[in-house]
């Protein structure tokens, strides 16, 4: 289809299936080193960050995505100390995990500079500050190629990435997961970005035959993001052992109220009841 709507940012992600999204006004548009970004107002959203013409942040509802990409591997690993997110060049989850007193560590490991530098002056409120904190390592470079060569280890990695589609492609190949496991230590989780399993089931297969194969405990649970369109988003989850899963309600209400955390969208009772997966998901594991 033509992507061309006056006004309108139209993303057409998906065969068949658009979103649409009106600018309001338009802050920014440029063309960085690795991607085309947009920045623009929407009267219900808030501002909206494309890239590529995909939808990646919005103000209004990143905190679906972000909160539950972070606050479930953390509060069910119970004792993370070193969290390593790979992307997330907008900052929100970096503010989400330095959030956890207990974290002491952050490596954030960011493809394009561009993105970082442009968040912080055009959504200052999805880093909130989260790129001054000095438990934060950025470094800008190529995700895959800091997994291969880094002797660093952490206890919880989040793969907060694009779709499989240009740079974010290498994320979701079995020689990065490869790699991201190797890095984790024994009681160590890996959660990632799967897309949306209505309209992108094989994404999630293909992550999921991988995680089977490497991880003692492999799934995914559910979130649901607005502008993240098609129905709810899957995020992968790979664990070196079950024990985290397996955390009972009262353990997570019990870490919740220590972390001391105010969330909008994730909640003790939300991270249990995430990893139910209706049918039509069940039958895209391998
Ligand atoms: N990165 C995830 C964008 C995924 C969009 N995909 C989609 N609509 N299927 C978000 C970056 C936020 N820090």
């Amino acid at each position: 289809m033509s992507n061309d709507v006056p006004g309108w940012s139209v993303e057409a992600l998906h065969d068949g299936y658009g979103q649409m999204l009106r600018e309001d006004t338009v802050l920014y548009d440029s063309q960085t080193a690795h991607q085309r970004l947009r920045v623009f107002e929407n009267a219900k959203l808030g501002r909206v960050l494309t890239l590529d013409g995909v939808v990646q942040t919005t103000t209004g509802d990143e905190y679906m995505y972000h909160e539950m990409l972070s606050h479930v591997p953390i509060l069910a690993h119970g004792a993370a100390r070193r969290v390593l997110i790979i992307g997330g060049g907008d900052g929100g989850m970096a503010r989400e995990v330095l959030r956890h007193s207990t974290v002491e560590h952050v490596t954030m490991v960011e493809i394009d500079a561009g993105v970082v530098d442009f968040s912080k002056e055009y959504l200052p409120s999805i880093s909130a500050g989260a790129f001054n904190d000095p438990r934060l390592d950025l470094v800008i470079a190529d995700g895959a190629a800091f997994v291969r060569d880094t002797d660093r280890k952490y206890d919880v990695m989040i793969v907060d990435s694009t779709d499989p589609i240009g740079p974010g492609e290498v994320l979701f190949t079995n020689t990065f997961y490869d790699h991201a496991r190797a890095l984790l230590n024994d009681d160590g989780i890996i959660v990632t970005q799967n897309g949306v399993p209505f309209m992108q089931g094989s994404e999630l297969t293909g992550t999921m035959r991988a995680f089977k194969a490497l991880f003692a405990d492999w799934g995914c649970y559910l979130t649901h993001v607005p502008t993240y369109a098609g129905g709810p988003m899957a995020l992968g989850w790979g664990a070196k052992s079950d024990a985290a899963r397996a955390t009972e309600l009262p353990v997570l209400q019990a870490r919740f109220a220590e972390a001391a955390l105010k969330t909008r969208y994730y909640t003790p009772e939300v991270h249990k009841a995430a990893f139910a997966l209706p049918n039509y998901i069940r039958e895209l594991m391998p």
